[in-house]
């Protein structure tokens, strides 16, 4: 068995890894427990001691096959010295963004702001089992763009309007994203960290006539990058629906999450000469052992073919139970015996 990220590079159909979005979370009450005492969440992503204690929190509890850093999306925007603030329940937002000051930041700025990140993933490869991989992550420009821009309502709807309004400033954002990305798989791989997920969370949002320019090309430079420096990439472009299929066609990523709306015989069939992640539902952790065990195999069953990495559609919802997540990782563990 080899680590996660020769898995990605062989397509291994042999066995299965098994590793949880957001395992690093609020449903731990260890830590909840650090949470409380960190009320800022910047600041705490940027505690490198405290994000490699958090990080390996899930691989001590669960003996997950890969540790993903403890950070979030928007270390970007805080680099970029946007306001970055996390209401409760609202999600997070940017404090009105400014354009003079996002163009004025150079490489050194920026990558000051993220050493602490870097310094993390050195302080956890050094505790972590040399067998098991440890992701570090971005989140694609459209994702941070949403973000950057305030460009959804509470609800998750696009503001189209107000979309259409800042054309010209979203490709001149685009643009620099994408090189200062760029800096950050590259300090992020240097410290240690041998895969590389993507998250486009908002993906889902864009018209179709978008999905080109500012979904799929930023996400192809970027793999391209990876490939170019070595590291195998995954990437979750969010709400894509059955343009997955053209979106790994022309993106070319080692692995492809799919989220809980695709359907995973199709996705088994369609999604080829890749590994495929994911797309449990993060809601069917909240229902009953029987519903749990009957939808963790009939994914395994499905998939039993292709080159599979057990995870979910998105992110550990906060209401999980940690006991939950053991008895999955245990069934998984079990099917290859
Ligand atoms: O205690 C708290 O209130 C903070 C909750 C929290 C946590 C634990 C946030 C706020 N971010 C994180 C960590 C985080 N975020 C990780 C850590 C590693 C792990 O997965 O265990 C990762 C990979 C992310 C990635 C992230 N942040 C995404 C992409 C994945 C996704 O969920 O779609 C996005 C969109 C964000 C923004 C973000 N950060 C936090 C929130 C509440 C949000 C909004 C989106 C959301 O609620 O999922």
């Amino acid at each position: 068995m080899s680590n996660l990220s020769n898995f990605l590079i062989d397509k291994d159909r042999t066995y299965i890894p098994i590793w949880f979005m957001r395992q690093a979370g609020r449903y731990l009450p260890e830590f909840r427990k650090i949470r409380k005492k960190n009320p800022d969440f910047m600041k705490l992503c940027l505690n490198s001691d405290l994000a490699t204690e958090i990080t390996l929190q899930p691989i001590n509890r669960f003996n997950l096959y890969a540790a993903i850093i403890f950070s979030d999306i928007l270390v970007i925007p805080h680099a970029f010295k946007q306001k970055v603030i996390f209401k409760n329940n609202d999600g997070p937002k940017i404090d009105e963004f400014q354009l003079d000051k996002f163009l004025k930041i150079d490489k050194s700025d920026f990558l000051n702001v993220l050493k602490p990140v870097y310094d993390a993933i050195k302080k956890t490869r050094k505790s972590l089992d040399k067998n098991k991989s440890l992701i570090a992550f971005i989140g694609a420009p459209w994702t941070l763009i949403i973000y950057l821009l305030n460009l959804k309502t509470k609800d998750n709807i696009l503001m189209s309007d107000l979309k259409k309004n800042k054309e010209k400033e979203i490709n001149i954002i685009l643009e620099k994203l994408i090189e200062f990305l760029k800096y950050h798989i590259q300090y992020q791989k240097e410290a240690g960290a041998d895969v590389l997920q993507i998250f486009d969370s908002w993906a889902g949002l864009l018209h179709k006539d978008d999905l080109n320019n500012l979904c799929i090309e930023p996400n192809k430079e970027l793999v391209e990058y990876c490939k170019k420096i070595n590291i195998p990439v995954i990437c979750f472009p969010k709400g894509l629906d059955l343009n997955y299929k053209q979106f790994i066609k022309s993106v070319k990523p080692d692995g492809i999450n799919i989220d809980y709306n695709v359907n995973p015989k199709w996705a088994s069939e369609n999604l080829t000469n890749i590994s495929i992640q994911g797309g449990l539902s993060p809601e069917l952790l909240l229902k009953d052992d029987k519903s749990i065990f009957n939808e963790v195999d009939k994914y395994l069953e499905i998939f039993k073919n292709n080159s599979y990495i057990f995870n979910l559609g998105h992110g550990i919802l906060p209401k999980t139970n940690p006991e939950t997540v053991k008895k999955i990782v245990n069934r998984v563990k079990k099917f290859y015996k």
